[in-house]
């Protein structure tokens, strides 16, 4: 069993999408640990996203990230965190694979619709940032 941490960004939950988001979670045979609705402040949001903060894209990130709420996850499966990516698709919609929660829901590059840790280290580094330990017993 393996845990990873996802994100409706503000994108989705503008458009009301958290619950299609959620159903292709579940259909997956992933299941959901911990949920919580949130309004991530600027600080947060540049914590969160540290890794690219010598990005050109960085404070547009921020900037769009903390632009309305987003619902944070932690998702629990066998292969939990490539499962979830495989679910999301690629980055960038256009190049995501149809079917894809990116390639039917993003808009851009940058409003992408959903997050995904990347590896063991950062999922359970993103989960602390969002959940406490007793949060976690779902
Ligand atoms: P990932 O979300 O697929 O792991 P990352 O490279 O970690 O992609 O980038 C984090 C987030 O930063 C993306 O999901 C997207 O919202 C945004 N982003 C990535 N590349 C660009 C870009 O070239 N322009 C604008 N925003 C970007
Ligand atoms: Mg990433």
């Amino acid at each position: 069993m393996e845990r990873t941490f996802a994100i409706a960004k503000p994108d989705a939950v503008r458009r009301g999408l958290t619950g299609d988001i959620l159903k292709r979670v579940e259909a997956s045979g992933l299941s959901v640990v911990a949920m919580r609705k949130l309004h991530l402040s600027r600080a947060d949001a540049e914590k969160f996203y540290d890794v690219h903060k010598a990005r050109p894209f960085f404070s547009g990130l921020c900037e769009y990230m903390t632009s309305g709420p987003v619902v944070v996850m932690v998702l629990q499966g066998e292969n939990a965190i490539t499962r979830w990516r495989g679910l999301m698709g690629a980055t960038d919609p256009k190049k995501a694979d149809p079917g894809t929660i990116r390639r039917d829901y993003g808009i851009d590059v940058e409003q992408n619709a959903t997050h995904g840790s990347d590896a063991p280290e950062t999922a359970a580094q993103e989960i602390a940032f969002f959940f406490a330990s007793r949060e976690l017993l779902g």
